[in-house]
């Protein structure tokens, strides 16, 4: 009940903010794009993680109205980018099952992204294995295609924590997998865990389908997964998330 109070307040009073997460391409150290990250922005206390927020993602009403609020306030950023020359590579965001559940979901993307005078190869929608599962399938199904024929890219998040993902694969149009950072975060003290990633980097090239690792936190991860065929890469290794204006200077430091 206090995540819904806060997440009504917070929509309110204009505090849902997005924070951006470079992703780098192991193999060149170029920044591929950025994953938005929702942030609360306490006055007195700054930026909030979600988590606080979490189990508004799941009501129906406050779910979707808490990711059109993300959608905009992304979409406006990247314009603003684009109109500054800034080659800020694609944009990534979340869609909790709620908002991806809707309806009419991928039709209120594609009408903001017209509204926004932005192309949709711009935009990858990051969705957990757990929205497609033993849910309304042709609903599901019809709201992937629609964005995927638009040109908007879908990543499977949090992948080889669920189940029943590989039939999704084949079943539904996929572009990238985003390997768990459980798996990333172990794989050197665990061989069973090196193991796995080995198999889902395997599994990425065969289905032609882009892998990005996540929670890389050291160069010795980025090295590993370069050297394993793991195409990009995103951790605090790279950089944390990061306010909208902090990503031009980011980027301008980069290279
Ligand atoms: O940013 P952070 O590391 O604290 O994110 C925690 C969790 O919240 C992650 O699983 C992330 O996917 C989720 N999350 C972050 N931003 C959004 C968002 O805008 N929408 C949804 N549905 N989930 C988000
Ligand atoms: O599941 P999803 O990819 O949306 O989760 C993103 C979450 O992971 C965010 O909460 C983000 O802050 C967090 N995160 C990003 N990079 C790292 C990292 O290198 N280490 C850890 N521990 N968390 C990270
Ligand atoms: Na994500």
């Amino acid at each position: 009940a206090s995540a819904l109070r806060l997440a009504q307040k917070a929509l309110e009073l204009d505090w849902i903010v997005p924070f951006y997460q470079p992703k780098v391409t192991l193999g060149t150290g170029a920044i591929a794009g950025f994953e938005a990250l929702l942030r609360w922005h306490h006055p007195r206390l700054g930026p909030q993680p979600p988590s606080a927020l979490a189990s508004a993602f799941d009501d129906p009403r406050l779910g979707v109205a808490i990711g059109e609020r993300m959608l905009a306030s992304v979409l406006r950023d990247l314009r603003s980018w684009l109109d500054t020359g800034l080659d800020v590579g694609t944009i990534a965001i979340n869609a909790s099952a709620s908002e991806f559940l809707s309806g009419d979901y991928a039709e209120r993307v594609l009408h903001q992204l017209r509204l926004a005078g932005l192309p949709a190869s711009r935009l990858e929608i990051e969705v957990t294995e757990t929205v497609l599962v033993g849910r309304d399938a042709a609903n599901v199904e019809h709201t992937l295609q629609t964005l995927s024929a638009a040109g908007i890219k879908i990543a499977l998040d949090d992948f080889g924590t669920g189940y029943a993902s590989l039939t999704h694969l084949n079943k539904f149009p996929v572009n990238v997998l985003k390997l768990d950072r459980s798996f990333v975060g172990s794989f050197e003290k665990e061989p069973g865990n090196a193991a796995i990633v080995q198999a889902v980097l395997d599994l990425g090239r065969k289905l032609a389908i882009t892998v990005v690792a996540e929670g890389i936190e050291t160069s010795a991860q980025a090295a590993f997964l370069r050297d394993h065929g793991c195409d990009l890469g995103q951790g605090y290794f790279f950089g944390r998330p990061m306010a909208a204006d902090a990503v031009s200077p980011f980027i301008g430091t980069w290279s």
